[in-house]
C-alpha cells in the first residue's frame, strides 16, 4: 500500500525582537496544531532581520535566532516531525535570492505595502528592504513548498511569491511548486493593545511597554497590557459595529480558547469591558505558562536546541541542494 506524501509547509519568523502575542496566535500556534498533518520546515530568517540593518547589534542577532528557535520548540514544535534551523545556515537561500531577482520586474516590489510603510519616512532605505519579498519566494521555492502559514499581513508577499515561481516557470520550464498561503481565522492579525488600529509588531513594541505581549513577558506584565487596552466610552460586542479595541480582545479570546466569536459576543452583551479583559488576561496567561517555563528550560541546556538545529540543517539542506540542482540548470550556471 502506498501512503499519499503529506503536504510540504514552509514558515518562519524574523528574529527581530522579543516574539510577541501576534507571532504566536498569528503563525506559531496554528503551526504546532496542524504540524502532525504536513511536512514542516520552520525557519528563523535572519537574513531578512538584516534588512532593517540598525535595528539589529551584531552582537545579539546571533542570540536572538536562538531564542527564536527555542519558543519554536517551547510552544510546541516537535522536531521529530518539523524541520528548524535558521535561514543563514543554508547558503542557498541567498543563491536562490539572485537568481530570482533577475526575473521579478522592480514594479512588483515597489508596489508592496510593507516596503511602503517600513520606508516611509526614512532618509535612504536598503535595497535589502525592497528585496525582503523576493529572499521570502527564495525560501518557499527552495524547499517546494506547497503551504505557507502566515498571518494576513504577509499575504501580498505570498501572492508575491506565487507570481514569481509562474513567471520562472514560463520563461525556464517547470522549476518550482507555486505555494499557497494557509491564513488562521482568528488571530490572523492581532492589534497593538495601546493601539488597535495598528498591526501588532516587535518594532514599536521596543519604545511602547504596552503595546504589546511579549512571550516572554511575567503574567503581572501580561494582565497589566491588557487591562491596560485602548476600547471605548461605549459597551457595545457586535463585531460589526463595536472599537478596534473591543474586536481586537474578542478575536485574541477566541483564537486562545477556540470559542467562536458570536458566542464571545453574546456572553458580553449587557458587561462592562473590564469582564472582557479579564478573561483575555487570564486566557492569554495561562496559555503562555507552560510556553514559558519550556522557553526557560530550554536556553537553560542550549546542548538540545543546538542537537535540534543541526539535524534540521542537515536534512533541509539534501531538499535546497536538489532545487538549486534544478534552477542552476534551467537558467544555465554552475
Ligand atoms: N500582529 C500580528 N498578528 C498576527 N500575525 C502576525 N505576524 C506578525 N505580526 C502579527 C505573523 O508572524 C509571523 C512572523 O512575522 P515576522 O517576524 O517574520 O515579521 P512581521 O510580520 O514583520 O512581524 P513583526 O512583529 O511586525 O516584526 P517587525 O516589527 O520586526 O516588522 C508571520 O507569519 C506574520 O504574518
Amino acid at each position: 500500500m502506498t501512503s499519499t506524501p503529506l503536504v510540504r509547509a514552509f514558515s518562519g519568523v524574523q528574529p527581530t525582537g522579543r516574539l510577541h502575542l501576534g507571532n504566536y496566535l498569528g503563525a506559531i500556534k496554528p503551526w504546532v496544531e496542524h504540524q502532525h498533518a504536513r511536512e514542516n520546515l520552520f525557519c528563523v530568517v535572519d537574513l531578512h532581520a538584516l534588512t532593517v540593518p540598525e535595528a539589529i547589534k551584531s552582537d545579539e542577532l546571533k542570540a536572538r535566532s536562538r531564542n527564536v528557535a527555542a519558543a519554536f520548540l517551547a510552544a510546541g514544535i516537535d522536531p521529530s516531525v518539523s524541520s528548524l534551523f535558521i535561514q543563514s545556515h543554508v547558503r542557498e537561500h541567498t543563491e536562490l535570492t539572485w537568481v530570482l531577482n533577475c526575473v521579478t520586474p522592480l514594479g512588483w516590489l515597489e508596489r508592496m505595502t510593507q516596503f511602503k510603510s517600513k520606508s516611509e519616512g526614512r532618509e535612504t532605505v536598503g535595497t535589502g528592504l525592497l528585496d525582503y519579498p523576493v529572499l521570502m519566494a527564495a525560501d518557499i521555492l527552495l524547499y517546494d513548498s506547497q503551504v505557507v502559514p502566515v498571518g494576513e499581513d504577509q499575504k501580498q508577499h505570498i501572492e508575491l511569491a506565487r507570481d514569481v515561481a509562474v513567471r520562472f516557470n514560463h520563461m525556464f520550464g517547470e522549476t518550482f511548486v507555486v505555494p499557497q498561503p494557509s491564513i488562521p481565522l482568528s488571530g490572523a492579525r492581532v492589534m497593538g493593545f495601546d493601539e488597535p488600529t495598528v498591526k501588532m509588531s516587535k518594532s514599536i513594541a521596543e519604545s511602547r511597554p504596552h503595546h504589546a505581549v511579549h512571550l516572554d513577558d511575567a503574567p503581572e506584565k501580561i494582565r497589566k497590557s491588557i487591562m491596560k487596552s485602548v476600547t471605548d466610552a461605549g459597551c457595545d460586542y457586535d463585531p460589526a459595529t463595536a472599537s478596534p479595541g473591543v474586536v481586537n480582545l474578542m478575536h485574541v479570546l477566541s483564537a486562545v480558547s477556540g470559542e467562536g466569536i458570536p458566542s464571545i459576543s453574546n456572553r458580553y452583551t449587557g458587561k462592562g469591558y473590564g469582564y472582557l479583559k479579564q478573561e483575555v488576561a487570564e486566557a492569554v496567561t495561562a496559555e503562555l505558562a507552560p510556553v514559558q517555563d519550556k522557553y526557560r528550560r530550554l536556553l537553560d541546556e542550549a546542548g538540545y536546541l543546538d542537537q535540534v538545529l543541526a539535524q534540521s540543517t542537515a536534512k533541509v539542506r539534501t531538499l535546497a541542494e536538489a532545487t538549486m540542482t534544478r534552477v542552476r540548470h534551467a537558467v544555465g550556471i554552475g
